[in-house]
């Protein structure tokens, strides 16, 4: 066997084969489909890191005539790879053979094998016959159940059976293993063939590195957007005071619409650093994710009420020098007219469409303006914009990492899922709310050296808030 290891992913048709197979190689192309018999061809799914192939994942098409060709090995007399060759040389011309034939080859080239169940239904004659083919080739073997339904009342027959004709067998849902059921799913075909396993060591380990690369990647991700999101700003010059409170609301949509695209920009980094193309149709769902930065909504559903936030943000604002008064108020978008002089106590947080409005009626009056000769937007400096960004950043990165790319569905992503609330910031440590409160204060202030070490200690922080989703 090649220094690359190789594993035949076979069974019975549509029983979730290419969801396995997409599954462990994170490769959410791999054709799925409710129809059965729609794989026709083996195809391989190798799984590279750094660029070189570590593993291979060969995705065959399901049994055709499992128990007449049982009875045609059986009636042969021979065994091992003399008998698959034997089947396949007087096999391979005839159609209705052609999948059995086909999923046959990679394990007479000497690929493990990794036998796929429904574990939801019973086990039945033709499952049988598929075994002792497989228990014949004499190959390694491992076996999935891959439940369906969540019904377990065939859950012993199967193992019962398991027991008889594979070295090994795993519960492993191609719609759910995390990654953390990935690295046990390597870890047993490990132990199975002590051939096996100085390569599964290694593979082990590398998708080990890998993750925890990707892990610090993300939490980098992440942690740029803060400051980019935080820093942002925009202004224009103007004439007169009509002209600036014309382009006031229209500045403000810009805003607004460059702090999404900066959001939207970084998850769709994360998404690629994870391996996924088509969580984004999943993304455009009912779910959090689709709610606007701004609305009320997206506290709501990140568990976090008014209250809670502002005492969330309590320590972070006294750190970035605004009173309890200035959070409450909102006064914390930043708008501002040249030479400082505040033009408008408007928040995005309490109301976006209303602040375009109160700019107007501010107490400092529009007319300061005048003399002065541009209109500036951002930088916001209130901390629940901080907090609201992380959370939803890391409520990207959790569901990103928990959905399985064997999992095709849509629309039924994050929140909306399972309709609790979920938030991370409501459950960080004081230690935690602490190094953001000091990475917004380095923000406010603006000195790189400290900004850098501040940056830095968040994204150390944030590393370990992602690896607490991933043991989960
Ligand atoms: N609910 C559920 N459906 C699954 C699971 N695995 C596969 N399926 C579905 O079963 C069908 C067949 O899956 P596929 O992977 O193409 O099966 P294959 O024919 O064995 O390759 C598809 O509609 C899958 O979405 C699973 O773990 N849970
Ligand atoms: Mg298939």
């Amino acid at each position: 066997m090649s220094a690359v290891l190789k594993f035949a992913v076979v069974g019975h048709p549509n029983e979730g084969k290419s969801s396995v197979v997409s599954t462990l190689a994170e490769d959410d192309t791999v054709p799925v489909s409710a129809f059965p018999g729609e794989t026709v061809r083996c195809a391989s799914y190798p799984v590279k890191i750094d660029g070189e192939e570590i593993i291979d994942f060969i995705d065959t098409p399901g049994f055709q005539n499992p128990v007449q060709m049982k009875e045609w090995m059986q009636a042969h007399g021979e065994d091992g790879e003399a008998l698959m060759q034997a089947f396949i040389a007087a096999h391979k011309d005839q159609p209705d053979y052609h999948h059995d034939v086909e999923l046959l080859r990679p394990i007479a080239e000497g690929a493990g094998i990794i036998y796929i169940v429904d574990g939801s239904r019973p086990v039945r004659a033709p499952d049988r016959a598929e075994m002792e083919i497989l228990r014949d080739t004499g190959r390694t073997r491992m076996a999935i159940i891959n439940s369906k339904e969540a019904d377990a009342a065939h859950l012993d027959e199967w193992k019962l059976a398991f027991s008889q004709h594979f070295n090994a067998y795993r519960v492993f849902n191609a719609h759910h293993a995390s990654y953390r059921e990935r690295i046990d799913l390597l870890e047993s075909l490990k132990g199975v063939n002590p051939d096996w396993q100085p390569v599964m060591e290694r593979v082990i380990e590398t998708y080990k590195h890998d993750w925890q690369m990707r892990t610090e990647h993300a939490a980098d991700i992440l942690a740029e957007l803060l400051d980019k999101n935080m820093t942002c700003q925009q202004e224009k010059r103007v004439a007169s005071q009509r002209e600036a409170r014309e382009l006031q609301p229209k500045m403000l949509e810009a805003f607004r619409a460059k702090l999404s695209k900066n959001e939207r920009r970084a998850h769709r980094r994360i998404r690629k650093l994870f391996k996924h193309t088509l969580f984004k149709t999943a993304l455009d769902e009912a779910g959090i994710l689709q709610e606007d930065l701004f609305s009320k909504q997206t506290w709501h559903l990140l568990g976090l009420e008014r209250n809670q936030l502002v005492a969330a943000s309590a320590i972070a604002g006294a750190a970035s020098g605004l009173g309890m008064d200035a959070l409450m108020a909102g006064s914390s978008l930043g708008l501002w007219a040249a030479g400082g002089a505040a033009i408008g106590a408007a928040s995005a947080f309490f109301g976006g469409e209303r602040a375009a409005h109160s700019i107007g009626k501010s107490r400092f009056g529009i007319g300061r303006l005048l003399g002065g000769s541009k209109v500036q937007v951002g930088p916001v400096h209130n901390p629940q914009f901080y907090f609201i960004l992380l959370d939803r950043g890391l409520l990207y990165v959790d569901s990103i990492i928990h959905w399985a790319h064997g999992r095709r569905s849509e629309g039924v992503l994050l929140s909306s899922e399972s309709g609790e609330k979920k938030g991370y910031v409501s459950g960080f440590s004081e230690e935690a709310r602490r190094c953001c409160s000091q990475h917004m204060k380095a923000l406010r202030k603006g000195n790189r050296q400290e900004l850098e070490a501040r940056r830095a200690a968040v994204q150390a922080m944030l590393v370990e808030v992602i690896q607490a989703c991933s043991r989960r």
